[in-house]
């Protein structure tokens, strides 16, 4: 069975559970990174020798890096679906995959990182502002594009949507004014009524460390995963 290397709460995990759950495969979530360890041990650095997370195990192929691992999941069990067969608009899935690593992602997680992942007495307003900034020009971007479409590559949700996915919704969650971007809400709000998007990206993360914290190993413990 496919094997998921990983904590339920991991802003890279996210991607790779979403799109086991999306494609409806059965696999286990090995709990790792953060406070459930592992990653140090001769067993995991032959999975991943960056002992980072994520990463899988599908019979004897490991693979990590979780952008390849979505697309790799995708392409093997999800073609013509989730991985489109149509060369162009695999591209385009492929090329806001990589938008969302390479500017999308990084403003949002700092600005997760600067709110909910730092005590309230230390944060610094104009550090989260500047990162609201930032993460709103990237969207900006997206906002233009989804003016057109409903998803990122056309009329139908494909793997492309995934990363972007995951980062809207940290984006729309954490607690702060932000100015508006209609088509990314109203896609955001269409990727909200999948039930896999529920049940493993929207995930409340509460509003501080210590209720992040207590909330990914009671997720665990519960088995939501
Ligand atoms: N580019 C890598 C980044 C992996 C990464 O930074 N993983 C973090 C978690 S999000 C990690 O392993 N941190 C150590 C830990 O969680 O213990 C990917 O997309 O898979």
């Amino acid at each position: 069975m496919l094997e998921i290397w990983g904590r339920p709460y991991s802003s890279n995990v996210i991607p790779v559970i979403w799109t086991a759950n999306e494609l409806g495969l059965d696999y286990t979530l090995q709990l790792a990174g953060g406070s459930f360890g592992k990653l140090d041990t001769p067993e995991y650095a032959k999975i991943n020798p960056n002992r980072m997370i994520p990463a899988i195990r599908d019979g004897e192929f490991a693979l990590w890096e979780s952008l390849s691992i979505v697309r790799y999941l995708c392409d093997r069990y999800g073609a013509g679906g989730l991985s489109p067969s149509n060369p162009q608009t695999r591209a385009m899935a492929d090329q806001w995959m990589e938008w969302s690593a390479s500017k999308a992602f990084m403003p949002v997680i700092y600005l997760f990182f600067a709110t909910v992942r730092t005590q309230p007495s230390v944060r610094d307003p104009s550090k989260i502002a500047a990162l609201r900034d930032e993460a709103h020009a990237a969207l900006s971007i997206l906002d233009s594009h989804l003016a057109q479409q409903a998803y990122v590559c056309g009329d139908r949700f494909t793997m492309g949507d995934i990363p972007l996915g995951c980062v809207a919704y940290r984006y729309f969650n954490v607690d702060l004014d932000r100015p508006a971007l209609p088509n990314v809400e109203a896609w955001y709000q269409r990727l909200a009524e999948r039930p896999a998007y529920q049940d493993h990206v929207m995930r409340h993360f509460g509003s501080n460390p210590d209720e992040w914290a207590a909330l990914e190993v009671a997720c665990a413990s519960e088995g939501v995963i």
